[in-house]
């Protein structure tokens, strides 16, 4: 895969541009406000056949530090096996820096799911231990639906906790979205079925521990009875391996995705790479503020890599970027 951005300052011209360098089949991974605010920044891929994917671009493109891909690696943590794939990877790739080498071995190596902005095909219901945020996460689900202008519906399984029903009641009526309770399975599947089907649902539940049997058969069963998909939700930071045996726990319940929430609390993140790997599970958001107004930010490749680059590397690619458009 060739990884390339562009800055100018319109979305038509960046995209010209993405076209004419690496024609009509360019898939856009990532479009950002350029550094300076007053463009934009389109990242583009292209897959190579695989004799092309052998050659760089530029002689000056294999002046990508692996060591510093390496570095950052180790600084997070992030487990051998995974560490030598995203190494193997980022060293064979042809990309102009760190952030696009990173971004394609990550992009090889993870899923990426959408955050949603509208209903979906089955209720969200979002799994997790306990304080991991589940339920601001919701709230910021809901908040990102009902800015773009459709109703969102919250269903709190959670309504014995002390001051549980207080927290969630005053982020619904802030959000101005729906907030129903269900304190057994029975009345949570016909919650879930009296729903519009042209709603936003997410179901908030009660904290669980991915170790205990029982927890996770409760899980289970409240997924299956209202037809829902579970997404497991674990804070950043912690060991890698408990973070990896976790995911597990959740992806058996069904979980196929994963917001991380407390992003700003940690500073190693190769406890929810390990997460997300070994749970199969695709990256679908991170929370970064306990504040709901803050949401949730997307992930993709290339933002991933530049959570987990130094800033220097982040700064070699603003300057390439430049030169670029
Ligand atoms: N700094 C920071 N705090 C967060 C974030 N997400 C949630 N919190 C805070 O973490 C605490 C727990 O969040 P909740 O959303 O109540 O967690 P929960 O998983 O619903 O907790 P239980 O229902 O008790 O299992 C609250 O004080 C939140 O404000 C985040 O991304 N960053
Ligand atoms: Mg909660």
């Amino acid at each position: 895969m060739r990884l390339k951005s562009f800055t100018a300052n319109s979305l038509p011209e960046a995209m010209r541009r993405v076209r004419e360098a690496l024609g009509p089949d360019a898939v856009i991974l990532s479009t950002q406000p350029s550094d300076d605010g007053k463009g934009v920044r389109v990242t583009a891929a292209l897959e190579d056949s695989p004799l092309e994917s052998l050659a760089f671009d530029d002689p000056e493109d294999a002046a990508v530090s692996i060591d510093e891909i390496g570095e950052a690696l180790a600084y997070h943590r992030v487990p051998p096996g995974l560490f030598d794939r995203l190494i193997g990877a980022s060293a064979a790739l042809p990309a102009e820096n760190e952030i696009l080498a990173l971004g394609g071995a990550l992009d090889n190596e993870f899923d990426f799911a959408a955050l949603p902005e509208g209903p979906t095909p089955r209720p969200l219901m979002l799994i997790g231990p306990p304080g991991a945020g589940k339920t601001a996460a919701a709230a910021k689900l809901c908040a990102r639906v009902r800015l773009a202008g459709g109703q969102a519906s919250l269903i709190t399984m959670d309504t014995v906790k002390s001051g549980g029903m207080a927290q969630i009641t005053a982020f619904a009526e802030a959000l101005g979205a729906r907030l129903e309770s269900a304190p057994d399975i029975d009345t949570l599947a016909a919650l879930a079925e009296a729903c519009p089907k042209d709603r936003f649902v997410v179901i908030d539940t009660v904290g669980a521990n991915p170790f205990d049997g029982q927890d996770m058969g409760r899980l289970a069963r409240a997924a299956r009875a209202a037809r829902a998909d579970p997404i497991a939700v674990l804070p950043a930071g912690g060991d890698a391996a408990d973070c990896a045996e976790a995911a597990i726990a959740f992806a058996e319940v069904g979980a196929a995705r994963l917001i991380v929430t407390k992003i700003d609390t940690a500073r190693r993140f190769g406890g929810f790479l390990s997460a997300a790997q070994a749970g199969g599970l695709a990256l679908m958001a991170a929370g970064a503020s306990p504040h709901i107004s803050d949401g949730l930010l997307p992930f993709n490749p290339v933002s991933l890599a530049r959570l987990l680059l130094p800033a220097r590397a982040i700064s070699r690619q603003t300057a390439s970027a430049r030169e670029t458009g």
